[in-house]
């Protein structure tokens, strides 16, 4: 009988630890990241459970910048060493995508070390049993290339300002085939004009001057892409041949300040949207627009015991959502250690 009780009464505090741990979405430090890994930016989950991790380093690019692996157990190790830019000697790894065939897409965001002249690109990375061989330069000629998405024969890439000094500003999306990745690379068109740009949207705030920048795709097959500066979030729904047949801006503010990398959930369809100005995540409803603030903390935390240090892009890993505290020196923020990927556990 003594037995039992003392069962139950365990059972009953296990009840409420659990219940207690639920409650709360106070994120902590998923990965502490050492000096040569300062700027931690686009993740994406591989079939082999491994989050893949860009650190471009734009913080201080005495280191280069380099491609990370997150094991299941929240251990790090190097998976590539991004090759420089010819010209401006830095690699701006931003957005990354698994491809079809399991090589890495990445966007080269040349924007950052203060080039906006057409000097961004798409690179791959070639992985073959986890081990990366080699990196194509696949499509040259972007302003600002941000997010990386790969669905169906295709793969997206956001372009975060079309022109740099209109106003509203100009942004959109790339699509290019697979198959048309062959030979030399693609040499974009400037000016808006290339063949490639499959969508195209106005940023109207005057305080980010950032357009086009998280994506994804639904088990659906819709497309959802951030504006950053307006925070907002629109979905392009597209017919059987993959065009464009309707846009529709499914959520806006309510409490978003800014949005910035994206990831749908796999059994959900929930959207959580990293916002950099707001040092916060959301969750989007995709039916109902409704915006669900997970965690928001003050400006300036500097990262200390996992706080948000201006948050760039989120990764689903079971119930973990896993954030890039991007840490840039802009506006009310200071580059500061730790430098660290946060975790906030979901209900
Ligand atoms: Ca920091
Ligand atoms: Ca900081």
């Amino acid at each position: 009988m003594a037995r039992k009780a003392v069962l139950a009464v365990c059972t009953i505090l296990g009840a409420i630890v659990i219940a207690g741990c639920s409650t709360s979405a106070e994120p902590k430090i998923g990965v502490l990241l050492p000096e040569k890994y300062n700027t931690p930016d686009g993740m994406v989950l591989g079939p082999d459970g491994n989050i893949y991790l860009n650190i471009p380093n734009f913080s201080d690019s005495n280191y280069p910048a380099k491609v990370l692996k997150i094991d299941k157990r929240d251990r790090i190790s190097e998976v590539f060493t991004l090759p420089k830019h010819p010209e401006t000697g830095k690699a701006g790894p931003l957005g990354i995508d698994l491809g079809p065939e399991g090589n890495l897409y990445i966007a080269d965001n040349q924007s950052m070390y203060g080039h906006n002249d057409y000097k961004s690109r798409l690179l791959r990375v070639n992985m073959k049993d986890g081990k990366a061989l080699g990196c194509d330069v696949l499509v040259t000629g972007f302003i600002q290339a941000n997010a990386v998405s790969c669905h169906g024969d295709s793969v997206y890439v956001t372009e975060t300002s079309l022109d740099t000094e209109a106003d509203p500003m100009p942004s959109g999306v790339y699509r290019f085939r697979f198959s048309e990745f062959k030979g030399r690379p693609i040499a974009l068109k400037p000016d808006a004009k290339d063949e490639h740009l499959f969508v195209k949207f106005l940023t109207h705030s005057k305080d980010w001057r950032v357009g086009a920048n998280g994506m994804g795709f639904d088990a659906e097959g819709n497309l959802y892409v951030c504006n950053f500066g307006d925070a907002g979030l629109f979905r392009f729904v597209l017919d059987e041949k993959g065009n464009v047949k309707a846009r529709q801006l499914i959520a806006k503010d309510n409490g978003m300040k800014s949005t910035d990398g994206l990831k749908i959930h796999p059994k959900t369809g929930d959207i959580y949207i990293a916002d950099f100005v707001g040092n916060a995540v959301h969750k989007v409803c995709p039916k109902t627009g409704e915006v669900t603030t997970l965690w928001r903390n003050h400006d300036n935390s500097g990262g200390i015991g996992g706080l948000l240090d201006r948050p760039s892009e989120v990764c689903i890993r079971g119930n973990k959502i896993y954030v890039s505290n991007i840490d840039l020196a802009l506006t009310g923020n200071k580059y500061d250690q730790p430098h660290t990927i946060s975790v906030i556990k979901l209900k």
